[in-house]
């Protein structure tokens, strides 16, 4: 578990007496084991110099040692008050932990309190987030692996999704067919919902599939990804049904130039803030700018939403093995909206993505 001993390194080198890595992702990302425990307690303990330990809900206990954890794992019952335990267990490897790390974005203010009760002497002394984050920034070959077989698979699921597409239907419809098919073919889960957005109703950004009936001469976004081996794609594209008029023409070729331009631009070197100015130099200089409000991108992994950030103000510098979307967008109220995406790595001299579904312009069979 090399991500894990890297951690432990980290551990000892900040002085730290005790990791309690609360967050279920960042112990999928350290040990392999993947569930979100929803109101259980599951923890990760991490000492400088002693071997962790996973914490977890008796029926978790026996999946994690067939997933080959190498060391201990202890469980608790319903009715059982894990922090009780869990002090028990700290204290046989430390009577008093003072310096602690933990996950401010993650651990609850009830639960930390539990610590309390048990440590008199807690001090926070490192917010575990930040460096968990630094970690999760570089993906190994093995993650982009992974990423590009979900990658594979949403490419599928957009050629199904398209072929769904038929005047009439809701977006609901043509969602659930998707999901029906990618299922039948062994892909069992999504990263997220699932979004067919048609006409008018694509230009609320995060607004969600419904019962919007799919009207002839209107563009139809999806927004959609898969999970393999818990890793996660995400892709949009967006296809015309019909004819397009002029506007609805224009905005797709402005979104899909921002795109290519902000994508070809992908390299070690250049800053996360430079890839979302150009996407936006292209939208704005469209005279669209006002209609692009989000972010060109967000990292993504084990998680749909990591770092970096691809957007501005964040000067972070592009390194190889980062993975992140560019998806820039544009949204008029009332007419349409278009968005464009793909996710990629960045490799040594350029970026490669992780969907190769065609970004021109497609039409629905009808
Ligand atoms: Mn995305």
């Amino acid at each position: 578990m090399p991500k894990l001993e890297e951690f432990q390194k980290w551990v000892k080198n900040n002085d730290l007496d005790i990791a309690y890595v609360s967050d279920f992702k960042n112990i999928e990302y350290f040990t392999g084991f993947s569930s979100d425990p929803i109101e259980r307690v599951l923890g990760l303990f991490v000492f400088p110099n002693h071997e962790p330990f996973i914490f977890a809900p008796a029926l978790e206990v026996e999946v994690i040692k067939e997933i080959g954890w190498p060391y201990p794992v202890y469980g608790y019952l319903d009715h059982e008050k894990p922090y009780d335990k869990i002090a028990q267990l700290i204290k046989e490897i430390n009577p008093n932990p003072t310096k602690w790390g933990i996950e401010k974005d993650n651990l609850t203010i009830e639960r930390f309190d539990q610590i309390k009760n048990h440590f008199s002497n807690v001090e926070v002394k490192s917010n575990l987030t930040d460096e968990i984050n630094r970690l999760r920034l570089i993906k190994t070959p093995k993650e982009i692996e992974e990423l590009k077989e979900a990658g594979k698979e949403a490419d599928f699921a957009l050629e199904t999704a398209y072929n769904a597409v038929k005047v009439g239907k809701t977006e609901a419809e043509v969602a659930a067919e998707l999901e029906y098919k990618l299922k039948k073919s062994g892909v069992m889960e999504m990263s997220f919902d699932t979004l067919i957005q048609a006409g008018a109703h694509a230009a609320n950004p995060h607004g969600a599939t419904d019962m919007n009936k799919i009207e002839n001469n209107e563009l139809v976004l999806f927004d959609l990804g898969t999970v393999h081996n818990g890793y996660i794609s995400d892709v949009s594209r967006t296809i015309a049904v019909g004819k397009l008029n002029e506007k609805q023409q224009d905005i797709f070729d402005t979104c899909l130039k921002a795109q290519l331009k902000a994508q070809a631009a992908v390299k070690p070197g250049v800053k996360a803030s430079e890839i979302d100015k150009i996407a936006r130099d292209v939208i704005e200089n469209a005279g669209y700018g006002e209609y692009f409000i989000h972010r060109a991108g967000h990292g993504m992994g084990l998680g749909e939403h990591e770092f970096p950030s691809i957007m501005e103000g964040n000067d972070l510098v592009l390194e190889e093995g980062m993975c992140f979307s560019i998806e820039p967008g544009i949204y008029i109220p009332d007419v349409a909206g278009v968005r464009i995406e793909d996710c990629v790595h960045v490799t040594q001299d350029g970026c490669e993505p992780f969907t190769n579904t065609t970004k021109e312009l497609r039409y629905a069979k009808d």
